[in-house]
């Protein structure tokens, strides 16, 4: 509905500044490098990409970007998302959907904000082991891709330089009855009060074993769209590959085991593609220089299948 024209823009995000491991700048090319330009072409979508994003300027800044608290390399990721939201809020403006490859999950603020700023209605479904939701307080790694769903809603603790210049916290975009996660397994303590004083609908690998993953995406859906079986919402994606079993998913920062199986990750991806109302998805995470060639193989090839299926491949 959002997108008749099947116009996709692919976004590759060279970025590992959130988190610690490296590597994962260069998931997006690694997908990219796998066919996924074709893929999508094969699937009827008309696709435009130039190149992958060019953050070399700002990375050369990390080794000299202090700590601020215990935040690391607060500048860097704060620019980093800066210029994301701004490159998605275009390609959503000019009515192609942005597909955003990471790249480490601290994107998520850039690529979130771009959405909302084109679509102020839009929902956030993020597919996850982790909920993403520390504050610069209750951050236990200081790591910020365990941040960007905290500064999206401008919780206390996010009005901190330098977000704060570019998204402050009195300006917050998402709502927190706007965001669903699903296939959370590692909720840090500071998190699970900031899910709970939020009133933040959350289903976790308990609830998908519990109803099943259908029934887990329909209650999703019902929830954000505010009614059983209404399907108008503009949803935001945001799938971190490490939402999948390490079995599955092996080449990503942050394995956490009893993850979603692979059917479970691509049904999402389906579901979501069915409702017409997908205007955004992140695929984030993917970490090709961890565990063996094989493992990235395998994680590589995933990612993309993920996208596809988000893009209308189906089985029959
Ligand atoms: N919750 C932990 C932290 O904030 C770990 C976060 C790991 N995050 C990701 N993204 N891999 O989901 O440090
Ligand atoms: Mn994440
Ligand atoms: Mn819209
Ligand atoms: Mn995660």
């Amino acid at each position: 509905k959002h997108y008749p024209a099947k116009s996709v823009s692919v976004i590759g995000c060279p970025f590992s500044g959130g988190q610690r491991r490296m590597g994962v700048d260069t998931g997006p090319n690694s997908l990219v490098e796998a066919g996924l330009i074709d893929q999508l072409k094969g699937l009827g979508w008309q696709v435009g990409f130039s190149g992958h994003q060019a953050f070399e300027d700002v990375n050369k800044e990390i080794a000299k970007d202090e700590d601020i608290g215990v935040m690391k390399n607060p500048r860097v990721v704060s620019e980093v998302s800066r210029r994301v939201a701004s490159v998605v809020e275009q390609h959503a403006r000019n009515g192609s959907m942005p597909l955003t490859l990471g790249g480490d999950h601290s994107l998520g603020l850039g690529t979130v904000t771009g959405s909302l700023r084109v679509h102020p209605d839009a929902a956030l479904i993020w597919v996850d082991a982790h909920a993403d939701i520390n504050t610069p307080e209750t951050t236990p790694s200081g790591n910020l891709h365990g941040c960007p769903v905290s500064f999206l809603l401008g919780l206390p603790g996010t009005d901190v330089e330098p977000f704060n210049k570019w998204t402050p916290p009195s300006k917050a975009l998402l709502k927190p009855n706007s965001v669903v996660y699903i296939g959370l397994r590692d909720v840090d303590s500071g998190e699970r009060k900031i899910l709970k004083e939020n009133n933040i609908k959350a289903f976790s690998m308990h609830e998908v074993d519990k109803y099943g993953i259908g029934k887990v995406v329909d209650m999703a859906l019902d929830y954000v769209n505010g009614g059983e079986g209404k399907r108008e919402r503009p949803i935001h994606l945001s799938f971190d590959v490490d939402a999948l079993d390490p079995s599955v998913a092996p080449s990503t920062g942050t394995p956490v085991r009893g993850g979603l199986t692979f059917r479970e990750g691509h049904y999402i991806c389906e579901a979501l593609y069915e409702t017409g109302t997908l205007i955004a998805m992140d695929l984030m995470e993917v970490n090709p220089s961890l565990m063996q060639e094989r493992d990235a193989e395998q994680t590589i090839a995933i990612g993309c299948s993920l996208i596809r299926s988000a893009f209308g491949e189906t089985l029959l």
